[in-house]
Parts: C-alpha cells; sequence; structure tokens
C-alpha cells in the first residue's frame, strides 16, 4: 500500500478561512449532552452510548444543504438543517429532514447479490461478488478494450468510481442528469455567457423585483436554499410571472400566470425580445459594454411581435406585452429564472439560449439582484497517481454533438446494442455497465430499450441502496452504505457565501452495505490498480485535503462541519471565442446550427390524446425516496390532473382510478385522478417517481403511476443529444 506524500501546503491562506463564522453553530454541536465528532475515527468507530450532533451534508436531492444529525445510542434519531450552512441556513426542505427514512428502510439491499442460472438472486459474500466483477471486467477488457466497460451515474458517490474508470482507462461514462436534466441549460448559457447559472443556481430572487419563469416550479421544485430566496422576494414583494401551462404552486403566488399552450415557449420568447428591443427597455449599457450580435439580434426579433406570438402560444398578445414592459421597467433588478430540467421538446439548447439572451438584454448576468457571479473554495486535489494508459471512450460522440461536454446516457444505450450506434467505428462497443446511484429504467426515456440492451452485456453491475428497478437487470448488486453512513468527497460550489462542507459518517454501515470509496477500491485491488487508491479509508483524503487548507476533520467538526471564506467579487470575464455576451452565436453557426433560436412548430396531441407532463412533488426526489416511510407519510401517492373539463367530458370522477395509455400502447398502472381548473385541457401532469415495479419495495410497488413507462417517444436535441420526452400523448383507458 503506498502512502500519502505529503505535498507542500497550497496557498489557500489561512486567514482566508472564517473560522469565526461557524463558532455559533460549533458551540450550539458541544451544548448539553450532545458531542460532535471530532476526529475521522470518531465517526467510523462511533461510540453508541451517549448523543451526538454531527454535521454533514445531504444527499436526498443534489443540492448538498447542511445537515446536522442527532445520533442517540448509536442511531440517528433526528435530522436538521446546520445554521453555520450557507446553502441550508439551518433549515431544510421535507425530504432532507426525511433522510433518516432512506437510512432505516428496511427494504435496503442488506447483502451483495448474484444473478444465478435460473435468474434469482442468491446472496453472495463480498469476496465472491468482488472477484466475480473483477474476473469479468479483466476478461472483457482484455477482449474489448477498458473503454467497452461503461460508467453510469449520479451524485457525489460516484467519484471513487470515476477514479476507477480513470485507472482502467475508460472515458466511456454518462449520468441521466445530462441529456435528460440540465446539459442543455448549461450548454445553451454557455454558448451566450461562457459560462451556466450553476449547480446551485446563482440566482438571486431574495432581490429580484421583477422574475419570470419558464416551467421552473419551485415550491414543488424544493431546492432548499432556491426556495427561502424564493419566499424571501416574494415577502418582499417581488412580482412574478409564472409560464405554465398548470397552475403550478409558484403560479399560485404569481402576479400573472400565463398558461402558455406547451411546447411554443421560444415564440413567447422570441415576442419578450421584440418587446425589450424596440420598445427600448434593455439594458443599454450592458449590451454595448459585454455585448456582441445585438443588430442581428433586432434583425432576427423585427417580426416575432407579441400578434405573431399569441396563436402559437394561446396566449393574449396583451399579456404577452405587459409582462415584457414589466421585466423591462424592473431592469436592472429583473430576470428569468433559468429552469433546471431541461429535456422538453428538443430544441432544448436553443430554448436555453433565447433564455440566456434575454437574462443579458435585461443585464441581469452579474447583477447582485440577478443572475449574481459566485465564489468558491478551491478544495487542493489528492495525490492521486497518474493513470499510465491513455483512456479511451468507446463511442465518438465528438462527431455527433461537437459542442457536447458529456455523453448522453442514451447514446451509452445504443452503443450497447448491436447495429444501433450511428457513427460507431465498432459494433456495440460496450460490454458491461457499472451503474453507480442511478435507476435508469425510471430516468431514462423509452426504458424498453434498456431492457434490450441489458441483454447484450457481458456484465451488469449495480451499485444500489434499495432493490431499485434497475438491480433487476444486473448479474451483480452490490449494496452501497446511504450518505449517513460513509465519507464522500467535499461540497464546494460557487455561491455568495464561498463554502467547504463534509460529508461523513454518522452511523456505522448497516447491515452489510460497504461505501462506494470501498467497493471501488476493492475492485481497483483486484484489478491490480490499487495504487490509484493510495488510502486505507478515505477520510485520509478528506482530512489531507483540509490539511492543505489549514484545517483537519477535527477541525472542520469543531467549526460545524462548514469552513467559509471572504467573497471575492470576481471579475465580469466570458469565455465565449470572443469574450463577449454572444447574443448572435458564431459558434453554433459554425457547427452547422441556427446562430440564433428559432421557433420550431411541435405537434400538439391529437383527438383524445393529451400531451403528458411531469415534474416534482416537494416531499419526494425521483424514484429514491418513493419508498421512504416519512415521507409516504407526507404524500402517499402521486395522481394524474386532468382538467375538469376534459374529466366531465370522460366521466372521469375525481380520486377515481384511471389507467392511461400512450400513442404506442404501453398501459401505466392505475393512477388516481385529480380533477382540477388548474391545468390546460390539452395536457396532463403527474409527479414523477410513483408507480414502482419492484415487489421488494414493500411500500410502494405498483402505488401509483410511473411517467417514465409512458415516455416511448422522445425528440433528439441535435446539439448537444438531450431527450426531449415531453412529446408523449396520452389517453383514459
Ligand atoms: N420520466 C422522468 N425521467 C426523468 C425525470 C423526470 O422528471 N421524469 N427527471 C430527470 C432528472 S431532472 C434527473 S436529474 C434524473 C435523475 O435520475 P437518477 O440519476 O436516476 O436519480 P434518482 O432517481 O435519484 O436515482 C437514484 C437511484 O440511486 C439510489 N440511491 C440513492 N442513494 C444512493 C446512494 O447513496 N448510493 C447508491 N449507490 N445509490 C443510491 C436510489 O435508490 C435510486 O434508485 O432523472 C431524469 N429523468
Ligand atoms: N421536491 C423535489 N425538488 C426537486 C427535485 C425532486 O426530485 N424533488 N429534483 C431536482 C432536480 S434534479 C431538478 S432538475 C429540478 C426540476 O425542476 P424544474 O427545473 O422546476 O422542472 P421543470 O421541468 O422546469 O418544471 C416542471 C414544470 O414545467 C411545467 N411545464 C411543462 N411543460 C411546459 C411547457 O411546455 N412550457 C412551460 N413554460 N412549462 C411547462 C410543468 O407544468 C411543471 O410545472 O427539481 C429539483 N428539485
Ligand atoms: S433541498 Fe432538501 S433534499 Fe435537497 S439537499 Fe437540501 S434538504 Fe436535502
Ligand atoms: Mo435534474
Amino acid at each position: 500500500m503506498a502512502t500519502i506524500t505529503r505535498r507542500k501546503f497550497i496557498d489557500l491562506t489561512k486567514s482566508a478561512i472564517l473560522g469565526g463564522a461557524a463558532v455559533a453553530g460549533a458551540s450550539a454541536l458541544m451544548s448539553g449532552s450532545a458531542r460532535s465528532a471530532n476526529s475521522d475515527a470518531d465517526a467510523d468507530k462511533n461510540d453508541t452510548r451517549g448523543e451526538w450532533v454531527i454535521p454533514s451534508y445531504c444527499d436526498v436531492c443534489f443540492m448538498g444543504c447542511g445537515i446536522n444529525v442527532t445520533v442517540k445510542n448509536g442511531r440517528a434519531i433526528k435530522i436538521e438543517g446546520n445554521p453555520a450552512h450557507p446553502i441550508s441556513r439551518g433549515k431544510l426542505c421535507p425530504r432532507g429532514t426525511g433522510g433518516l427514512g432512506q437510512l432505516y428502510d428496511p427494504d435496503r439491499l442488506k447483502t451483495p447479490l448474484m444473478r444465478t442460472s435460473d435468474n434469482q438472486f442468491k446472496a453472495v459474500s463480498w469476496q465472491e461478488a468482488l472477484d466475480h466483477v473483477a474476473g469479468k471486467m479483466k476478461s472483457i477488457m482484455a477482449a474489448h478494450g477498458p473503454e467497452s466497460m461503461a460508467l453510469l451515474k449520479h451524485g457525489k458517490g460516484a467519484d471513487p468510481f470515476e477514479r476507477l474508470w480513470h485507472a482502467i482507462g475508460s472515458e466511456t461514462e454518462g449520468h441521466p442528469s445530462y441529456a435528460q436534466c440540465r446539459g442543455a441549460r448549461d450548454l445553451g448559457w454557455s454558448l451566450t455567457f461562457g459560462k451556466g447559472p450553476g449547480g446551485v443556481e446563482r440566482v438571486a430572487l431574495d432581490k429580484a423585483q421583477v422574475v419570470a419563469f419558464i416551467g421552473g416550479h419551485l415550491g414543488e421544485n424544493m431546492h432548499n436554499v432556491t426556495v427561502q430566496d424564493y419566499t424571501t422576494g416574494l415577502r418582499n414583494g417581488a412580482s412574478h410571472i409564472v409560464v405554465d401551462p398548470r397552475f403550478s404552486t409558484a403560479a399560485s403566488k404569481a402576479k400573472h400566470w400565463l398558461p402558455i399552450r406547451p411546447g411554443t415557449d421560444i415564440a413567447l420568447l422570441l415576442a419578450w425580445t421584440h418587446v425589450l428591443i424596440y420598445e427600448e427597455l434593455y439594458n443599454r449599457e450592458f449590451i454595448e459594454t459585454y455585448a456582441t450580435g445585438f443588430d442581428e439580434l433586432k434583425a432576427h426579433v423585427e417580426k416575432t411581435t407579441p400578434e405573431w406570438a399569441a396563436p402559437y402560444t394561446g396566449l393574449k398578445a396583451r399579456d404577452i406585452r405587459q409582462t415584457a414592459r414589466e421585466l423591462g421597467a424592473a431592469i436592472p433588478h429583473s430576470l428569468l429564472f433559468p429552469g433546471r430540467r431541461f429535456a422538453w421538446y428538443g430544441d432544448d439548447t436553443q430554448r436555453a439560449r433565447a433564455m440566456a439572451i434575454i437574462n443579458a438584454l435585461l443585464g441581469a448576468w452579474g447583477s447582485e439582484s440577478g443572475i449574481f457571479l459566485g465564489d468558491r473554495i478551491k478544495v487542493p486535489g489528492f495525490p492521486y497517481p497518474e493513470s499510465h494508459v491513455k483512456a479511451k471512450h468507446a463511442i465518438e460522440d465528438k462527431e455527433k454533438y461537437p459542442l457536447g461536454t458529456s455523453t448522453p446516457v442514451q447514446d451509452i444505450i445504443d452503443a450497447t446494442i448491436p447495429g444501433r450506434f450511428k457513427g460507431a467505428t465498432q459494433n456495440a462497443p460496450v460490454k458491461g455497465w457499472l451503474v453507480y446511484s442511478t435507476n435508469l429504467v425510471r430516468a431514462v426515456p423509452n426504458p424498453d430499450l434498456i431492457a434490450e440492451a441489458v441483454q447484450h452485456l457481458d456484465l451488469m453491475v449495480v451499485v444500489e441502496t434499495m432493490p431499485a428497478e434497475i438491480t433487476g437487470y444486473a448479474d451483480i448488486v452490490l449494496p452501497d452504505t446511504t450518505y449517513l453512513e460513509r465519507y464522500d468527497v467535499m461540497n464546494a460550489p460557487e455561491w455568495r457565501e464561498p463554502f467547504v462542507s463534509i460529508r461523513q459518517p454518522v452511523v456505522k454501515p448497516l447491515y452489510q452495505s460497504k461505501p462506494s470509496w470501498w467497493i471501488a477500491k476493492q475492485l481497483a485491488e483486484r484489478l491490480g490498480l490499487g495504487e490509484h487508491f493510495n488510502y486505507v479509508n478515505f477520510s485520509e483524503v478528506i482530512d489531507y485535503q483540509l490539511k492543505q487548507m489549514g484545517s483537519s476533520i477535527k477541525d472542520i467538526n469543531q467549526k460545524g462541519g462548514v469552513l467559509k471564506k471572504a467573497f471575492e467579487q470576481p471579475e465580469m470575464k466570458f469565455r465565449t471565442p470572443s469574450g463577449k455576451v454572444e447574443l448572435f452565436s458564431k459558434t453554433l453557426a459554425k457547427a452547422g446550427f441556427d446562430p440564433m433560436p428559432q421557433f420550431i412548430h411541435h405537434p400538439q396531441p391529437p383527438d383524445n390524446y393529451f400531451r403528458l407532463l411531469y415534474g416534482r412533488t416537494p416531499q419526494h426526489t425521483f424514484s429514491r425516496t418513493s419508498n421512504n416511510a416519512m415521507l409516504l407519510e407526507l404524500f402517499p401517492e402521486n395522481a394524474v390532473w386532468v382538467n375538469t373539463d376534459i374529466a366531465r367530458i370522460y366521466g372521469l370522477k375525481d380520486g377515481q382510478p384511471v389507467v392511461l395509455k400512450n400513442g404506442q400502447g404501453v398501459k401505466s398502472n392505475p393512477v388516481k385522478v385529480r380533477v382540477t381548473k388548474r391545468i390546460r385541457q390539452d395536457c396532463v401532469y403527474m409527479a414523477h417517481g410513483f408507480g414502482r415495479s419492484d415487489q421488494r419495495l414493500t411500500r410502494s410497488y405498483k402505488v401509483g403511476a410511473d411517467d417514465n413507462g409512458l415516455l416511448s417517444e422522445y425528440e433528439l436535441d441535435p446539439i448537444m443529444g438531450s431527450t426531449g420526452s415531453q412529446v408523449n400523448f396520452v389517453t383514459f383507458v
């Protein structure tokens, strides 16, 4: 085992780390009978007597809110917001508090499982499971190259597997949070501003006076700090414009609700752009100082008047003009909320561009009451050895999506099925999958194709905490710890208050579960690549990194689990080819795409069919919480929202179960109808993540319906491969 070589201190000056800010948190932690974990070993050994409060950060979704977990006699009993943490400020959303339901879910995976010849799972030892996986990986890599092993992943716990992939020399990686989520948004903003709006969106909803939302259903989308700022803004009298075919929670708080015809947002955005430019309501100073391509943009939107957009969008021209004027009048305190889940209709990068362009016209980028610039603490690297192999990718996506920044998961699926991936130099170059913390069959549209792809794999490993649907396709299932039982990489996003926070075990791993870093390290050792995991316990990595910053695990715990530094205002710099905000994108033009967003007509539902829309419910995260007893108590099942007039025509009563069927004949589980005026007549809506199909999920099996199963079709974004999945129509059976 190689030892850690201590490198020189990295000059993130000690003085810049503000221990003081966290002192209040620390003293609260130490009060009464509570103690905080004060060394890396403490939490691992975990004294089972007495009461502890251990800081960490949440993983029920990907905001990374700071939590304080009370542990009594070895059992976690309470999760609260960490007051010292800038992303939670002492408050959590219901899911964060309900994290204990995930830890103590009796349906959790308890042992490694191996598929038997008669397609059952049998419990096996870690030794047997790891030997099997490593043996298979070796033979697959010898025959087809390391790049034939694909890593499909989500979240911070994936980091050790990324390291393993680096060590074997495979770049074949994908995550549904790209082509099924933020990928298109981030690319559209990068093409415009050189950078995206951030993973924790840098949006000053507390300070902005007028905010427009395109979808973006805050209040149901419960991203903690964003929702806190959103409610502060409302309390301070901010006025909101919500564009949504559904009267969302955000719409109910807004001054204007624009119930747009789904799929026509670009028409509205071009009309708003027209009004802002032709009524001279834009931020002239911002545009003249920072932007390029204004004249082309002005010419582009000359004819896209509110009157032009009205028939497409189903909105009144008067309302379109009025809302644009309100946005313009509030400059420099107005913004267009960037949204997050962007895989809607296949022109998603262009919709993101249209939204970014409006934010440029408002001068919102870099404004303290708009899309503010953040600062971050750079976490020093750990002295991992370099890989001696040159990493390869199984598929040449660079030709397919020259502007893409990751590999769409559907391309990895296609590259697994003989004859399906167009442009691949080899037929079905992907032979093995390791799936970490992503329930692909519930997250990627057309899940039947996943079932098909899996048949062609030589190895399918799933590292999970729950018997999620995807585990049902695996040869080997490895039980991971939950985020409350392990160390993970630290969280240090760009934000108004730059900070670092740690994730650490608050209780010992339950059952036979093992932390992801341990699993990856064990595999590496069996593959002869153990030197890439040059630590015994991952806590050494965290402690080393903290020491480079003049802290340590012990120190950060005494400071309440967070280190902060003083905010330094970043420069207004745009990492675009021109160094300016690009209203006209030469990059897009060069790659053969429209340099400015165009409105495309998307098919509307045929008679008797309704567009299937889906989104969030405040109490759940995707399919990861739908078996969580604490959260099921708050929201037991999803329902399908149906407009009152449509319900009358179809004779549907509120609460009555109904089966949905899509255009390809795929049917849902029975799901209760919610008859409501809060949705347009041409669409129906449901919360994502329900209708589980694995019987081992005892609380959620067949409860409610699965939206993803009905998403047989998707419209691909030609620029980066986003799977626009709001193109499916359903009818009532
Ligand atoms: N139909 C439909 N599809 C969607 C969406 C939608 O709204 N509707 N939303 C899209 C969006 S925005 C996103 S970001 C993606 C997200 O999609 P996914 O990446 O699939 O995210 P989750 O549903 O959170 O799946 C996480 C899986 O990880 C498991 N898990 C939880 N904690 C741990 C852990 O600590 N370790 C391990 N190993 N496993 C763990 C859970 O049990 C769950 O099965 O889905 C996209 N796909
Ligand atoms: N509670 C909770 N919060 C979450 C999550 C969670 O699982 N649970 N997941 C997090 C993640 S990873 C993400 S990506 C975000 C996703 O959350 P958002 O980014 O807010 O998702 P959207 O797709 O913008 O929002 C869905 C809304 O768009 C509306 N909509 C549908 N079609 C159209 C259309 O054509 N035009 C317009 N203007 N609106 C339309 C729907 O009616 C719905 O209200 O949520 C995050 N927050
Ligand atoms: S928003 Fe909620 S679920 Fe997400 S990290 Fe924060 S507390 Fe956890
Ligand atoms: Mo997402």
